[in-house]
Protein backbone atom coordinates (compact mmCIF):
# COMPACT_ATOMS: atom_id res chain seq x y z
CA UNK A 1 0.00 0.00 0.00
CA UNK A 2 0.67 3.57 -1.32
CA UNK A 3 1.56 5.67 2.45
CA UNK A 4 0.04 8.78 2.42
CA UNK A 5 3.27 10.59 2.88
CA UNK A 6 4.41 9.16 -0.51
CA UNK A 7 1.14 9.49 -2.22
CA UNK A 8 2.14 13.38 -0.85
CA UNK A 9 5.50 13.57 -2.66
CA UNK A 10 4.76 12.09 -6.03
CA UNK A 11 1.58 14.06 -6.05
CA UNK A 12 4.03 17.23 -5.71
CA UNK A 13 6.96 15.72 -7.84
CA UNK A 14 4.22 15.11 -10.36
CA UNK A 15 2.51 18.73 -10.54
CA UNK A 16 6.04 20.09 -10.31
CA UNK A 17 7.23 18.60 -13.68
CA UNK A 18 3.30 19.16 -14.96
CA UNK A 19 3.66 22.63 -16.42
CA UNK A 20 7.23 21.80 -17.90
CA UNK A 21 6.23 18.23 -19.55
CA UNK A 22 2.57 19.10 -20.57
CA UNK A 23 3.69 22.38 -22.83
CA UNK A 24 7.98 22.30 -22.93
CA UNK A 25 7.87 25.94 -23.64
CA UNK A 26 10.44 28.47 -21.44
CA UNK A 27 7.10 30.30 -20.68
CA UNK A 28 6.58 27.82 -17.72
CA UNK A 29 9.85 28.55 -16.31
CA UNK A 30 8.87 30.90 -13.99
CA UNK A 31 5.94 28.72 -12.64
CA UNK A 32 8.66 26.35 -11.96
CA UNK A 33 10.84 28.80 -9.97
CA UNK A 34 7.08 30.09 -8.36
CA UNK A 35 6.74 25.52 -7.36
CA UNK A 36 10.02 26.15 -5.67
CA UNK A 37 12.56 24.82 -8.23
CA UNK A 38 16.20 25.74 -7.22
CA UNK A 39 17.53 28.41 -9.47
CA UNK A 40 20.75 27.10 -9.74
CA UNK A 41 19.00 24.58 -11.98
CA UNK A 42 17.69 26.84 -14.20
CA UNK A 43 20.69 27.16 -17.44
CA UNK A 44 20.23 23.02 -17.01
CA UNK A 45 16.37 23.49 -17.36
CA UNK A 46 16.81 25.71 -20.27
CA UNK A 47 19.56 24.05 -22.08
CA UNK A 48 16.68 20.80 -22.04
CA UNK A 49 14.08 23.13 -23.23
CA UNK A 50 16.27 24.06 -26.29
CA UNK A 51 17.58 20.79 -27.32
CA UNK A 52 14.04 19.48 -27.41
CA UNK A 53 12.79 22.00 -29.62
CA UNK A 54 15.16 21.04 -31.73
CA UNK A 55 14.83 17.53 -31.49
CA UNK A 56 11.14 16.91 -31.71
CA UNK A 57 11.22 18.27 -35.58
CA UNK A 58 14.31 16.19 -36.46
CA UNK A 59 12.31 13.08 -34.98
CA UNK A 60 9.09 13.78 -36.35
CA UNK A 61 10.68 14.08 -39.85
CA UNK A 62 12.60 11.05 -38.94
CA UNK A 63 9.66 8.61 -38.42
CA UNK A 64 7.33 10.41 -41.15
CA UNK A 65 10.32 8.83 -43.24
CA UNK A 66 10.39 5.56 -41.91
CA UNK A 67 6.24 5.44 -42.48
CA UNK A 68 6.97 6.67 -45.86
CA UNK A 69 9.70 3.07 -46.52
CA UNK A 70 7.11 0.80 -44.24
CA UNK A 71 4.20 2.20 -46.48
CA UNK A 72 5.99 2.20 -49.93
CA UNK A 73 7.14 -1.70 -48.96
CA UNK A 74 3.67 -2.50 -47.91
CA UNK A 75 4.16 -3.20 -44.52
CA UNK A 76 2.12 -0.79 -42.76
CA UNK A 77 -0.94 0.75 -43.90
CA UNK A 78 -2.04 4.50 -42.46
CA UNK A 79 -5.13 6.05 -42.31
CA UNK A 80 -5.79 8.91 -40.47
CA UNK A 81 -3.32 9.06 -36.85
CA UNK A 82 -4.15 5.10 -37.45
CA UNK A 83 -0.86 2.20 -38.35
CA UNK A 84 -2.49 -1.02 -39.27
CA UNK A 85 0.29 -3.86 -39.63
CA UNK A 86 0.24 -7.53 -40.50
CA UNK A 87 3.32 -10.35 -39.18
CA UNK A 88 1.43 -12.54 -42.06
CA UNK A 89 0.66 -15.27 -39.17
CA UNK A 90 -2.47 -16.25 -38.23
CA UNK A 91 -3.97 -17.12 -34.71
CA UNK A 92 -7.30 -17.59 -33.06
CA UNK A 93 -8.79 -14.59 -31.70
CA UNK A 94 -7.50 -14.60 -27.94
CA UNK A 95 -3.87 -15.37 -29.02
CA UNK A 96 -4.65 -12.03 -31.68
CA UNK A 97 -5.86 -9.72 -29.02
CA UNK A 98 -2.87 -10.91 -26.43
CA UNK A 99 -0.38 -10.64 -29.35
CA UNK A 100 -1.32 -7.10 -30.56
CA UNK A 101 -0.87 -6.01 -27.19
CA UNK A 102 2.43 -7.14 -26.44
CA UNK A 103 3.45 -5.39 -29.72
CA UNK A 104 2.22 -2.47 -27.80
CA UNK A 105 -1.19 -2.23 -30.01
CA UNK A 106 -4.10 -3.26 -29.71
CA UNK A 107 -6.18 -5.63 -32.88
CA UNK A 108 -6.99 -4.35 -35.86
CA UNK A 109 -10.72 -2.35 -35.15
CA UNK A 110 -11.75 -0.94 -37.89
CA UNK A 111 -13.92 2.54 -37.35
CA UNK A 112 -14.84 4.32 -40.71
CA UNK A 113 -14.66 2.95 -44.64
CA UNK A 114 -10.67 4.21 -44.89
CA UNK A 115 -9.84 2.37 -41.89
CA UNK A 116 -11.65 -0.67 -43.20
CA UNK A 117 -9.36 -0.52 -46.63
CA UNK A 118 -6.41 -0.49 -44.51
CA UNK A 119 -7.38 -3.01 -42.92
CA UNK A 120 -8.22 -4.66 -45.92
CA UNK A 121 -5.21 -4.39 -47.64
CA UNK A 122 -3.64 -7.00 -45.55
CA UNK A 123 -6.34 -9.14 -45.87
CA UNK A 124 -6.24 -9.73 -49.51
CA UNK A 125 -1.85 -9.42 -50.03
CA UNK A 126 -2.05 -12.48 -47.57
CA UNK A 127 -5.42 -13.86 -49.22
CA UNK A 128 -6.49 -14.53 -45.23
CA UNK A 129 -9.43 -13.34 -43.29
CA UNK A 130 -8.44 -11.56 -39.98
CA UNK A 131 -10.56 -11.31 -37.36
CA UNK A 132 -11.78 -7.84 -36.10
CA UNK A 133 -11.58 -6.20 -32.70
CA UNK A 134 -15.49 -6.35 -32.64
CA UNK A 135 -17.37 -9.23 -30.35
CA UNK A 136 -21.12 -9.71 -29.82
CA UNK A 137 -23.06 -8.50 -26.42
CA UNK A 138 -25.03 -10.11 -24.17
CA UNK A 139 -27.68 -8.87 -26.58
CA UNK A 140 -27.14 -11.95 -29.44
CA UNK A 141 -26.90 -10.37 -33.05
CA UNK A 142 -25.82 -7.34 -31.64
CA UNK A 143 -22.04 -6.55 -31.59
CA UNK A 144 -20.22 -4.10 -30.37
CA UNK A 145 -16.35 -2.89 -29.79
CA UNK A 146 -14.01 -4.66 -27.37
CA UNK A 147 -14.53 -1.81 -24.72
CA UNK A 148 -18.18 -2.01 -24.98
CA UNK A 149 -19.04 1.01 -27.09
CA UNK A 150 -21.20 1.32 -29.99
CA UNK A 151 -20.53 0.44 -33.29
CA UNK A 152 -20.77 3.69 -35.14
CA UNK A 153 -20.10 1.61 -38.60
CA UNK A 154 -20.54 -1.51 -40.03
CA UNK A 155 -19.83 -3.41 -43.14
CA UNK A 156 -22.15 -6.76 -42.69
CA UNK A 157 -21.63 -8.91 -45.19
CA UNK A 158 -25.12 -9.97 -47.06
CA UNK A 159 -27.27 -11.58 -44.38
CA UNK A 160 -24.28 -11.56 -41.65
CA UNK A 161 -24.72 -11.42 -38.98
CA UNK A 162 -26.26 -14.66 -38.67
CA UNK A 163 -24.95 -16.35 -35.85
CA UNK A 164 -27.87 -15.67 -33.43
CA UNK A 165 -24.85 -15.84 -30.24
CA UNK A 166 -23.11 -18.96 -31.70
CA UNK A 167 -20.72 -17.15 -33.30
CA UNK A 168 -19.05 -14.03 -31.26
CA UNK A 169 -16.42 -12.81 -32.89
CA UNK A 170 -16.30 -11.13 -36.28
CA UNK A 171 -13.61 -11.42 -39.56
CA UNK A 172 -13.20 -9.60 -42.80
CA UNK A 173 -13.32 -11.20 -45.87
CA UNK A 174 -11.40 -10.52 -49.04
CA UNK A 175 -14.10 -8.24 -50.69
CA UNK A 176 -13.35 -6.24 -46.73
CA UNK A 177 -17.39 -6.67 -46.01
CA UNK A 178 -17.57 -8.35 -42.54
CA UNK A 179 -19.14 -11.81 -41.17
CA UNK A 180 -19.62 -12.81 -37.62
CA UNK A 181 -17.37 -16.16 -36.46
CA UNK A 182 -16.52 -18.27 -34.07
CA UNK A 183 -13.49 -17.58 -32.18
CA UNK A 184 -11.84 -20.42 -32.46
CA UNK A 185 -10.46 -21.05 -35.50
CA UNK A 186 -7.39 -19.15 -37.04
CA UNK A 187 -7.35 -16.04 -39.14
CA UNK A 188 -4.39 -13.35 -40.13
CA UNK A 189 -3.02 -11.26 -37.13
CA UNK A 190 -3.83 -7.44 -38.00
CA UNK A 191 -3.30 -5.25 -35.47
CA UNK A 192 -3.14 -1.21 -35.35
CA UNK A 193 -0.77 0.96 -33.30
C1 LIG B 1 -20.29 -20.44 -42.32
C2 LIG B 1 -19.76 -19.51 -41.23
C3 LIG B 1 -20.78 -18.47 -40.86
C4 LIG B 1 -21.29 -17.76 -42.09
C5 LIG B 1 -21.78 -18.75 -43.14
C6 LIG B 1 -22.14 -18.05 -44.44
C7 LIG B 1 -21.83 -22.22 -42.56
O1 LIG B 1 -21.32 -21.20 -41.74
O2 LIG B 1 -18.59 -18.90 -41.70
O3 LIG B 1 -20.29 -17.54 -39.98
O4 LIG B 1 -22.30 -16.89 -41.72
O5 LIG B 1 -20.76 -19.69 -43.43
O6 LIG B 1 -22.65 -18.92 -45.35
CA1 LIG C 1 -21.82 -15.62 -39.63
Amino acid sequence: MLSPQLFHKILGIAFFLLPCCARGKPAEIPALLGNGMDEELLPDVLQVYNEMENIIPQLEHRISRLEGVLSLEKMITVSGGKVFASNGKRADFRTTVKQCKEAGGSIATPRNPSENDAILHFVKSFNTYAYLGIKESFIPSRFQFLDGTKLNYTNWHSNEPSGKGEEECVEMYTDGTWNDKKCNVNRLIVCQF
